[in-house]
């Protein structure tokens, strides 16, 4: 049976018709948003043209104000946050060259390149010993020689290590990599994974489906075909995953809803996305944005939420929505509570991807800091698990009473530290020339 068939977190956006009858009427600027208007306000699905529209028009608050409606039908005024620790094992990635827009990537002897021992991975998971961490989201690069085996063996360490953490791991692009270099099937590598202890699948690796955008900003990656498909047989074998879209590069408003809308017809398949995350694209130290002339913050506020809102209205099947504050800051994912987010991602303890391509933004945040942000946009803090069951609410939570950080002090040391590349462009043969003894 696949994920969410039987499964009471798929609700979808359109079943509550109490909250429906209560609705207020939203009343848009623009209006030629009047026909979307009343389709979310009855509960319609909407089509490929509504969404460009969404994306075209600049009434912001009207498509935000739609997003809210959509999203408290679905989740009240409940917002989702997960205490978990990014670990990224290797940097090392035979895409090093031909992703151009990441800056998280090395050469294999390029400067910052770096391989953890299964030991070095254990130690830094060791950082979240006796604390309150729940999740370890585990990404990494797609290293030419790092067999399934380390992988497997690192899963299993981890949940005998720490077997109340849940582990969301490898994303769509790194699954089929290692199927590729194991000569196995994408099904069995899933399996594998599954037996080791793995509970679900982050989202990346999507970018943004066009081929002609896929062409420019990620070439020789997986086609969004192939994503999908991995996804479609995780999703078979019970393991339920998350989805993204990178946007503010090169892709059109088109490519984006073409991009939502192959979401939206996996998950009428598969029911098994748990939750959809804009990702906002980050210009600093890769390739692509120095061919952009880019620098700092790609994308604007008013971006980052429209693709939020936009999100949350076409993808009326998948039961929650992100906002990622290591990259839209938490005062954008503040706002974006009201925009038709319900999941704030987590304490985050140790981002590489982002802050490798010049995110400004924290290394983590306190619980302190997450409820007050939450409650600060009038909305209730639920801490959730991987599968988002509820881990805790806060009701007599008292701030300042706790730990700045709940997971004990900062982690220290070689293992937590951010060093940029030098040069933002790899030279081509060497990469070649990696890209070919992996195959
Ligand atoms: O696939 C890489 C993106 C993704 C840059 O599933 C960049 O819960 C912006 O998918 N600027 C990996 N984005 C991270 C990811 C993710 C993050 C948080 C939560 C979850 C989840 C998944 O990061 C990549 C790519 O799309 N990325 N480089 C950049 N320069």
């Amino acid at each position: 049976m696949n994920v969410g068939q039987s499964d009471s977190r798929t609700v979808g956006l359109l079943g509550d018709k109490a909250y429906l009858s209560d609705c207020p009427t939203v009343r848009p600027s623009d209006a030629s948003l009047q026909p979307i208007v009343t389709k979310v306000e009855q509960g319609q699905r909407l089509d490929r043209d509504d969404a460009l529209a969404l994306f075209r028009s600049s009434d912001l608050l009207t498509v935000g104000s739609l997003a809210d409606l959509a999203n408290r039908r679905a989740n009240r005024d409940r917002v989702y946050f997960a205490a978990n620790q990014h670990i990224n094992p290797t940097n090392v990635c035979v895409l090093r060259n031909t992703c151009v827009f990441c800056s998280f990537a090395r050469m294999p002897r390029e400067d910052g390149a770096y391989t953890r021992s299964l030991d070095e991975v254990f130690a830094e998971a060791d950082a979240a010993r006796d604390n309150a961490t729940r999740e370890f989201h585990i990404v990494g690069g797609l290293h030419p020689k790092l067999t399934l085996a380390y992988y497997l063996d690192m899963f299993r360490g981890l949940k005998a290590r720490h077997p109340d953490v849940m582990i969301k791991a490898l994303t769509a692009v790194e699954v089929a990599h290692l199927a590729r270099i194991e000569r196995q099937s994408v099904r069995d590598v899933l399996l594998a994974m599954r037996d080791a202890g793995v509970t679900s699948l982050p989202g990346g690796g999507a970018e943004v489906f066009s081929p002609a955008a896929r062409a420019t900003i990620a070439d020789r990656k997986l086609t969004g075909e192939e994503w999908l498909a991995v996804h479609r047989e995780a999703h078979g074998l019970g393991i339920p995953s998350n989805c993204t879209m990178l946007y503010g590069h090169v892709e059109t408003l088109e490519d984006r809803v073409d991009h939502l809308l192959a979401l939206r017809a996996l998950q009428d398949e598969t029911h098994g996305f748990l939750c959809y995350i804009p990702l906002a694209y980050h210009p600093d130290h890769n390739e692509l944005g120095e061919r952009l002339g880019r620098q700092g913050t790609a994308t604007t506020g008013f971006d980052d939420l429209k693709n939020i809102a936009v999100g949350r209205l076409v993808l009326d099947n998948i039961p929650h929505v992100k906002t990622h504050w290591p990259m839209v800051t938490p005062f954008i994912s503040q706002v974006a509570l009201s925009f038709g987010c319900d999941d704030l991602e987590g304490t985050v303890v140790f981002e590489r991807v982002y802050h490798e391509a010049g995110a400004a933004t924290q290394m983590w945040l306190s619980y302190d800091e997450i409820i007050a942000l939450v409650r600060g946009a009038g909305k209730t803090p639920v801490e959730r698990d991987s599968l988002y069951q509820p881990v805790r609410t806060f009701e007599d939570w008292v701030p300042g009473r706790h730990a700045v950080r709940p997971e004990g002090p900062a982690p220290l040391g070689e293992l937590f530290k951010i060093e940029h590349r030098k040069t933002a462009r790899a030279a081509r043969r060497a990469a070649t020339a990696i890209v070919d003894s992996a195959e």
